[in-house]
C-alpha cells in the first residue's frame, strides 16, 4: 500500500535546469561521464545554446516516474476536464464538471447533486476553456475554471481535491464561450457570451435580431457571484486578460447582427473588443447600470454614453472578419487575434491602445500565416505558435518580426509543421503565464482520420505532442494521443505548482464525520437517517431495516487514513452510488420504495476481503 511519503517523492526539488530532462536520460547521460547528480552529468544533452534537443528530450516517462507537468484539457460536450501528464500524455484522471459521472459518484451524493441542481439542473454541458488561477501572473494551484457553452455557466474546480466545487448559472448570457482569468491575480473570471439574444430573454423581441445582444460577465473567483456584466454590439467568441489588471480582450464575429451563416459573414470586418476593466468598475460604482437578472448590466455598445468620453469602457478594434482566438503575449505587450477566415493574425499593442484615440492604430502587426489561423500559444522566447485549421499545420512565427514587417508579409514565419488533422487550439507549457516554459506544445486536432485503429464512424480526436525546445532543430512531432470528444483548450502547469491532498480534511466539508462509535440510526415520521463508517472490510452496520416508502438518508465516512484506499456505498435497484476517499464523508438520500433484501456493497476493490464488504438493507413491506 502506498504511503504519504511515497506520494511525495517525485514532486522533487531538482535543479530547474534538469527539470525538463526526463530522469532516465539524465541518468544515462550522467552515467556516461561518471557524474550522476551534478550539472556536468547532463551537459551531453545540451546543445551549444543550452537547449535540450528533441531527440534527447525523450517524451516517454518510464513506469514509476512522474511527469513534469499537469495538463488540464476540456472535454467539450462530454462536460468534463481531463488531466494528462506531460510529456507522457498519459491520462491521469477525469474530472466531471457539468454531468453526472458514476465512477466518482459525482451527481449521486446529496452535495454534488444539489450543486448540479442549483446550477440549472441540466444533465450536460459543453466545456471549452479550462484556465488555472494565477497570482502575480504565475499559476498558484488553487483552482481551475471552465465554461459551459451550452447552458451559459462557469464552473470552478478545487485543485486540492481535483473536483468541481462550484458552478454558477450566468444570468443574461447564452453560449458562455470564452473563459479566462483577469490577471495578474485572478481578480475575476470572465465568461464571454457568444449567442446574441433578446435582453432579457423572456419572450420579447423574438424575431427582431437587431435588438439581440450579448454580454461579458465578471465573476468573483472566491464567491462565484457575477459582479457585473457589460452589454456589447455584435457577439463575442474567445477572450483573454491582459497581464496588468486593466484590459480584457474578446474576439467576436457577426457585427452584422445576422442570424444565418451568410448574414453573419457578409461584412469584411468584425471587432476585437478591448474592455477597460477599471473604467467599467468606476461606472458600476457610480451606479451607471441597469439591473437585469439580478446583476448590474453596464451598457458597452458603441452608442453608449459610457463610450463617448475620453475613457471609453469598451474599445472596438476593426479586424478582418470572424476572428477567433485571442491571447495576450507573456510579456503583456500584445494581444494577438487570429483571423480564422483571413490568413493573418492581428497584433494589438496594448500600451498603444491606452494612448490612441483611434483604437485601430493599436494594430501594429498583421503577418500572413496560412489558411485558417485559430489559436496562438507562446514559448517565452519571442515566438508565437498558431494553429492553421485548414492547412492542418502549426506555424511558428516571430512576434517582433511581425511588428516590424509590412502587413500581410510572410517573413515573420519561422517554420511550419504538419499536424493530423485540422487543429483547433494548441497549448504550450505555461503559455498563459508571464513565463512560459518553452519545451512542450500540444496541438488539439479535431480529426484523426487514419491515425489510429478504426473504431467505427466516430473517430477519436488526436492530441499531438510537439517538442519546441530547440530553435535550431525546429519543431518535432513526438506523440499521437487519441482523445474522446472533444478537447478544445488546455492549460499546462508545472507539476510543482499544484499540491493535491492525499486524503480529505473533514474541516473542508459540512457533512458529519462518522467515526467508530458514532454509528446511529435515527427514525422520525417516515424518515430514516443512518450514520455509519466504512473501513476495510465492513460498514458500520451489518444490516439496516427500514419500512417500504421511507425516505432514507445515509451519512457514510471512509475512516481510512491510508492514501488511495477508497470505499463506496452502492445499493442495487435504488440508484445509490457514492464514492468515499480516505477521510471523506458523503450523504445520499433516496426512497426505499420496493420491499426486499438489497445488498449494500463497496464498488472500489479495497482489499482481499473487498467482496465480503457488504451489508443488508432490509425493506419491510408497508402494513
Ligand atoms: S473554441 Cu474550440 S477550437 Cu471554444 Cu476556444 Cu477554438
Ligand atoms: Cu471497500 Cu471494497
Amino acid at each position: 500500500m502506498t504511503t504519504i511519503e511515497d506520494h511525495a517523492t517525485d514532486v522533487d526539488d531538482r535543479d530547474p535546469l534538469f527539470a525538463r530532462i526526463p530522469r532516465r536520460d539524465f541518468m544515462k547521460a550522467g552515467a556516461a561521464v561518471g557524474a550522476v547528480g551534478s550539472l556536468a552529468g547532463c551537459t551531453g544533452l545540451l546543445s551549444d545554446d543550452g537547449q535540450v534537443s528533441a531527440a534527447d528530450a525523450d517524451a516517454s516517462v518510464p513506469p514509476g516516474e512522474h511527469d513534469d507537468y499537469y495538463a488540464f484539457l476540456s472535454g467539450g460536450h462530454s462536460g468534463e476536464i481531463r488531466v494528462y501528464g506531460i510529456p507522457s500524455m498519459r491520462q491521469l484522471i477525469r474530472i466531471p464538471v457539468f454531468g453526472r459521472e458514476s465512477a466518482r459518484g459525482y451527481g449521486y451524493d446529496d452535495r454534488s447533486s444539489q450543486m448540479l441542481e442549483d446550477a440549472g439542473g441540466y444533465s450536460w454541458g459543453d466545456a471549452h476553456h479550462p484556465r488555472v488561477s494565477q497570482t502575480d501572473n504565475d499559476y498558484d494551484g488553487r483552482w481551475a475554471f471552465v465554461n459551459d457553452k451550452a447552458n451559459g455557466r462557469m464552473a470552478r474546480i478545487d485543485l486540492k481535491y481535483f473536483e468541481t466545487d462550484a458552478i454558477v448559472d450566468v444570468p443574461n448570457q447564452q453560449g458562455t464561450h470564452g473563459a479566462c482569468c483577469m490577471l495578474p491575480d485572478t481578480k475575476y473570471v470572465f465568461g464571454v457570451g457568444e449567442f446574441r439574444v433578446p435582453m432579457p430573454n423572456d419572450g420579447r423581441d423574438l424575431d427582431d435580431p437587431d435588438s439581440y445582444t450579448s454580454t461579458i460577465a465578471a465573476i468573483d473567483p472566491e464567491t462565484m457571484d457575477v459582479e457585473w456584466e457589460v452589454l456589447v454590439d455584435g457577439n463575442m467568441d474567445n477572450g483573454d486578460g491582459g497581464k496588468e489588471g486593466r484590459w480584457f480582450f474578446a474576439t467576436g464575429y457577426n457585427s452584422e447582427n445576422g442570424v444565418t451563416e451568410s448574414e453573419m459573414s457578409s461584412s469584411e470586418t468584425d471587432w476585437v473588443k478591448a474592455f477597460d476593466v477599471p473604467a467599467i468598475e468606476e461606472a458600476v460604482e457610480a451606479g451607471e447600470y441597469e439591473e437585469v437578472g439580478g446583476v448590474p448590466l453596464v451598457d458597452g455598445t458603441r452608442d453608449s454614453s459610457l463610450n463617448g468620453g475620453d475613457r471609453p469602457i469598451v474599445r472596438y478594434i476593426d479586424v478582418a472578419k470572424s476572428p477567433h482566438g485571442v491571447s495576450v503575449t507573456p510579456d503583456g505587450q500584445y494581444a494577438i487575434a487570429s483571423g480564422k477566415l483571413d490568413p493573418t493574425c492581428a497584433v494589438i499593442d496594448i500600451e498603444a491602445l491606452a494612448e490612441t484615440d483611434d483604437p485601430n492604430e493599436a494594430i501594429v502587426g498583421r503577418p500572413s500565416l496560412g489558411m485558417g489561423p485559430l489559436h496562438t500559444a507562446y514559448d517565452g522566447r519571442g515566438h508565437a505558435y498558431t494553429t492553421l485549421f485548414i492547412d492542418s499545420q502549426v506555424v511558428k512565427w516571430d512576434i517582433e518580426a511581425a511588428v516590424e514587417a509590412e502587413a500581410e508579409s510572410e517573413d515573420p514565419v519561422v517554420e511550419k509543421i504538419d499536424v493530423h488533422y485540422n487543429p483547433g487550439h494548441l497549448i504550450a507549457a505555461e503559455s498563459y503565464t508571464a513565463d512560459p516554459q518553452g519545451d512542450w506544445l500540444v496541438a488539439l486536432n479535431k480529426l484523426s482520420k487514419d491515425r489510429f485503429l478504426n473504431v467505427g464512424p466516430m473517430k477519436p480526436e488526436n492530441d499531438q505532442l510537439i517538442y519546441i525546445g530547440d530553435d535550431d532543430a525546429g519543431m518535432e512531432l513526438v506523440k499521437d494521443t487519441p482523445a474522446y470528444a472533444e478537447p478544445h483548450d488546455a492549460s499546462i502547469v508545472s507539476a510543482d505548482k499544484i499540491q493535491p491532498a492525499d486524503i480529505y480534511d473533514p474541516e473542508d466539508y459540512d457533512e458529519e464525520f462518522v467515526d467508530h462509535g458514532d454509528s446511529d440510526i435515527v427514525r422520525e415520521d417516515g424518515r430514516v437517517h443512518v450514520k455509519m463508517y466504512s473501513q476495510r472490510n465492513k460498514f458500520g452496520f451489518q444490516d439496516v431495516t427500514v419500512q417500504e416508502g421511507d425516505e432514507v438518508t445515509f451519512t457514510v465516512t471512509n475512516i481510512e487514513t491510508t492514501p488511495d484506499l477508497l470505499h463506496s456505498l452502492a445499493i442495487p435497484e435504488h440508484d445509490v452510488n457514492i464514492k468515499l476517499a480516505p477521510q471523506e464523508t458523503r450523504e445520499v438520500t433516496f426512497t426505499a420504495d420496493e420491499p426486499g433484501v438489497y445488498w449494500m456493497y463497496c464498488a472500489f476493490f479495497c482489499s482481499a476481503l473487498h467482496l465480503e464488504m457488504r451489508s443488508r438493507l432490509l425493506v419491510e413491506p408497508a402494513e
